[in-house]
């Protein structure tokens, strides 16, 4: 049974794996065996999540490349393939979201949510699948979102390029497949890290639509995701593809209730 999740031997890659969900999805490949790199832009992050990982008794190849540029994922993977072999695993975690009514919001920041939630997902993936295609093996891991189903008022490029990033995890599964490469998505709900922190904490309003809206009733925790994606990491999910799995406490399943009406 152990066995099923052991990825001794494998090479992850978790993009923008230096906090919050992607630093959790780390951790545990880790734990589980895998040479975990990641890759930031920020210094700060990337020294704070090496202190961590030292702290848990763990290693960590931490670098920097900007995943939106084709030429420094390439200089990014390439140090990776140098430094411990060709990438297994990969997450594509990165992510950023900027939340600007549609009617003020710029151009210019709709084409960088897209970018990094979309594009960069790719990008990466293109230059990490020849050696899967090659070896017939590997496992892709787009971070999706609740909003890959749902629209929000003020998110509406990052809706967008979720939504955008299912259609891609189930296209990259058409083509990708044969090759034994899995190609899965994690849709994540209302999760409690630094990028949902403005519309949770200090009495914000938006807690108690989560609180209400989330039939487990409680905000989701980095771990949570992390298990999601150990699964789909690991040979217990290789018949698994195109496959968006929810880590969502069960709100895709709500339509909504009155608070207080059926409760035990
Ligand atoms: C928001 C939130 C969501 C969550 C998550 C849901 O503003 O609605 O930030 O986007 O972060 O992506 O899946």
């Amino acid at each position: 049974m152990k066995d099923l999740f052991d990825l001794t031997g494998k090479v992850a890659l978790v993009t923008g794996g230096t906090h919050g969900i992607g630093l959790a999805i780390g951790l545990l490949l880790a734990r589980a065996g895998a040479k975990v790199c990641v890759n930031d832009l920020d210094d700060d992050k990337l020294q704070s999540c090496r202190d961590i990982y030292k702290q848990s008794g763990l290693d960590v190849f931490t670098l920097k490349f900007n995943v939106t540029a084709e030429v420094d994922v390439d200089r990014g993977i390439t140090l990776i393939e140098k430094k411990a072999g060709p990438v297994d695993i990969l997450v594509n975690n990165a992510g950023i979201i900027k939340r600007i009514p549609i009617i003020d919001m710029k151009i210019a920041d709709y084409k960088q949510v897209i970018d990094v939630d979309l594009v960069a997902p790719l990008i990466v993936s293109k230059r990490v699948v020849p050696n899967m295609i090659e070896k017939r093996n590997g496992k892709i891991i787009n971070m999706c979102s609740m909003m890959s189903v749902y629209g929000r008022n003020t998110v509406s490029a990052y809706a967008s390029a979720k939504g955008g990033l299912k259609l891609l995890t189930q296209s990259m599964t058409c083509e990708w497949a044969k090759y034994n490469i899995q190609i899965n998505g994690i849709g994540p709900g209302y999760i409690a890290t630094s990028q949902t922190a403005p519309i949770r904490e200090n009495g914000h309003p938006f807690n108690d639509l989560v609180m209400t809206r989330t039939p487990a009733g409680r905000w989701g925790e980095p771990e949570d995701v992390a298990n999601a994606a150990l699964f789909l990491a690991s040979k217990a999910s290789n018949f698994v593809n195109g496959h968006i799995l929810y880590v969502d406490g069960g709100i895709l399943a709500n339509f909504g209730y009155v608070k207080g009406e059926n409760d035990l």
